[in-house]
């Protein structure tokens, strides 16, 4: 039911490296027609780094790994219906467009082989959790594909201290790329201290290596931070975050919710912010691949 592009599938049969990119960033986190502009350039910066970009999305009812540029196109402009892991198969039973959100694209990478995916943030716990329960399925679904997700951290948006800790109930790995403490997103820094940090693209593909040739399954977390230049302020962002809590708003519509609401009261900073920390993620994504790559065909 997977239907894989022909680039990818040769990439993945030559045994050469390959990112995975969600589709809900683009369908739902930023408006037409710069999610386009994002969606390309994210597919450009991975080619460029010698590596296959893989958007995933449903087209049709069809789970597509690798999209065309039409493809591409109807994702930026339609209406797509945000896809967890919970919709997948109602998204393909009634022949939906659905965008994936990062727990439905880690399932679908790691049945298709591929081991690193790019994003912007996950998903976590959320801030009113007592009231509502509400926690991302992104986390349970990277805790169970053996995937190595790059981002620029929890989305700030969310409990970022009790998402760490129900990560390591669940035995992820919070790596650090070049940093000792957690990228709080739309800023390079936060309060809160990780338990690893890496400073090459090799260490952290000794790490995958290490964790999987031992069996070890499910995913880890690079948290890789938003360039300095690019960074907002974190006390700032989080008083236009506070401000944006408050909202009647539930389910998987809070998320895109959230991000809009705070993209026009920081005036488009924090969507400049956004696609940013996004390009750098598929830059360092890139390099971890081939990295990973060299390293297992070394272990041969
Ligand atoms: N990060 C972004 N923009 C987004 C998202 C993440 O920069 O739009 C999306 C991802 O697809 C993530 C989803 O998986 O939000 C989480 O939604 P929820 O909180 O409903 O699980
Ligand atoms: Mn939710």
């Amino acid at each position: 039911m997977i239907k894989i592009s022909n680039k990818v599938k040769n990439a993945i049969k030559n045994n050469k490296p390959v990112v995975a990119l969600e589709s809900t960033i683009i369908s739902h986190g930023m408006p037409f027609p710069k999610n386009l502009e994002v969606a390309k350039k994210l597919e450009q910066i991975i080619e460029k780094n010698g590596v296959t970009p893989a958007t995933i999305a449903i087209i049709n009812g069809e789970i597509k790994v690798g999209l065309n540029s039409e493809e591409l196109e109807m994702l930026a402009k339609k209406d797509f219906i945000k896809v967890s892991k919970r919709d997948i198969s109602k998204a393909v039973s009634e022949k939906l467009n659905g965008a994936t959100t990062v727990s439905s694209t880690v399932i679908i990478a790691a049945k298709t082989g591929i081991k690193v995916f790019a994003t912007g943030g996950i998903g976590g716990v959320h801030r009113d959790f007592n009231n509502f329960f509400d926690v991302s399925r992104d986390l349970r679904e990277i805790a169970e594909s053996d995937v190595c997700v790059v981002c620029s951290g929890i989305k700030s948006i969310l409990d970022l201290p009790r998402t760490l800790e129900y990560l390591e109930t669940e035995g992820v790995e919070v790596i650090g790329f070049k940093t000792k403490v957690l990228p709080a997103f739309y800023s390079n820094s936060s309060p809160y201290e990780l338990n690893h940090c890496v400073e090459n693209y090799k260490q952290v593909a000794s790490v995958m290596y290490a964790k999987w040739k031992l069996g070890i399954k499910g995913g880890l977390i690079l948290t890789n931070p938003i360039p300095k230049e690019y960074s907002l302020d974190y006390n700032e962002i989080e008083r236009t975050i506070e401000n944006a809590q408050k909202n009647k708003v539930m389910g998987k519509d809070v998320t895109p919710y959230l991000l809009k609401k705070i993209n026009d009261l920081s005036g488009g900073k924090s969507l400049e912010a956004n696609i940013k920390l996004v390009y750098n993620n598929a830059k360092v994504a890139s390099k971890i691949a081939k990295a990973y790559n060299e390293t297992t065909n070394k272990n041969l």
